[in-house]
């Protein structure tokens, strides 16, 4: 490793407080003129690192730059070994990972990118992804699970993110199903979980868990095609590498000890659409009516003229007044 990452290692363990100069050439054993080169080209790649005669080096609260090591350093002790690959910008990162899937990526691979150029949402979608704009994450898993269980896997990937998010803000995120996050009747959030499987045996291969958040985005930063639908978090005193890490331990803890009870209740307490009337396209037509429940698999129960019909994916309209 580096000079210049053991550095930025440290100032991330120490954010929030002046490390000296002293103190760092101690820890990595450099000089302290190597500190200061390494320094200089940090705030050269963008960092806000504040230096002070007498106290040494900060990094400022104002710092949001992507990084393996900004994320690797708030994963907990068992995940802190996982592969993290951070791109300054891709295509889409869920293709990314699909294709180190493909060359056998260990599960918990991470690939973040500060921006997407066709970032993909479902059924051939757009997944706008404004540089430095957003949270643009895939992770790749490979749960012991059944193909058709694949459903399931967005549960939990809108549930672990649920679990992240709440720690840095005290807005309330809702979820509508089946794969978006809402802060006040605005998605910040979607998901997309695709999945590769073996042809042979047709179980599961891998699954690659794509999120994409808006971070601190404002409604001028969105094309004018979402600009009416897309809202933004606005976590204070936050990074995005902080945000990702909490996502990937949350959704590293669900996949090791699942509890499929605990994560549905969880995942049908925080809904929009449940006891409400909804619309949706189902096999060419369209239906209007309440959304009752959901099932154990992930399936939306709605009641349409006394009939119940069970929606396994794709889209609803939630009808706001009655
Ligand atoms: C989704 O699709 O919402 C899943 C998005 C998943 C994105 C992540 S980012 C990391 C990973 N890599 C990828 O390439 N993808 C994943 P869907 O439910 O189909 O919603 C797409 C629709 O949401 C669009 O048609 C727009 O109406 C709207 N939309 C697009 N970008 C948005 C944004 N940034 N914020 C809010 N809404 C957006």
């Amino acid at each position: 490793m580096s000079t210049k990452n053991k550095i930025q290692i440290l100032l991330e363990k120490n954010k929030d407080q002046y490390i000296s100069g002293q103190e760092i050439a101690k820890e990595i054993g450099v000089s302290r003129a190597a500190i200061w080169k390494a320094i200089q080209s940090l705030k050269e790649e963008g960092y806000f690192i504040e230096s002070v005669t007498n106290k040494g080096y900060k990094l400022l609260p104002s710092n949001d730059i992507l990084s393996e090591e900004g994320i690797r350093i708030n994963l907990i002790e068992k995940y802190a070994g996982r592969k993290i690959i951070v791109l300054n910008s891709v295509d889409s990162t869920n293709a990314y990972a699909k294709k180190l899937g493909i060359d056998s990526a260990e599960h918990g691979t991470i690939v973040v990118a500060d921006e997407q150029t066709k970032g993909r949402g479902r059924f051939g979608r757009t997944f706008f992804s404004k540089q430095g704009k957003g949270i643009y994450l895939s992770v790749i898993l490979r749960p012991q699970i059944e193909i058709s269980g694949i459903a399931f896997s967005t549960v939990v990937s809108a549930v672990a993110v649920l679990r992240a998010l709440k720690r840095f803000t005290d807005e309330e995120i809702r979820i509508k199903w089946v794969n978006d996050l809402y802060v006040r009747d605005k998605k910040v959030c979607g998901i997309l979980t695709e999945l590769v499987s073996d042809m042979e045996t047709g179980s599961v291969d891998f699954i690659v868990a794509g999120i994409g958040i808006n971070i601190n985005a404002s409604e001028e930063d969105f094309s004018e095609e979402i600009r009416g639908i897309a809202g933004s978090l606005k976590p204070d005193k936050t990074s995005r590498n902080e945000i990702i890490a909490a996502i990937c331990n949350e959704l590293f803890d669900i996949f090791e000890d699942l509890d499929k009870e605990e994560i549905m209740a969880q995942y049908k307490m925080h809904q929009l659409a449940l006891g409400k009337t909804v619309r949706f396209h189902k096999d060419g037509k369209w239906y209007e009516g309440l959304a009752q429940d959901i099932d154990d698999s992930g399936a939306l129960i709605v009641e349409c003229s006394g009939e119940k019909l069970l929606l396994q994916s794709g889209e609803i309209s939630i009808k706001i007044k009655e």
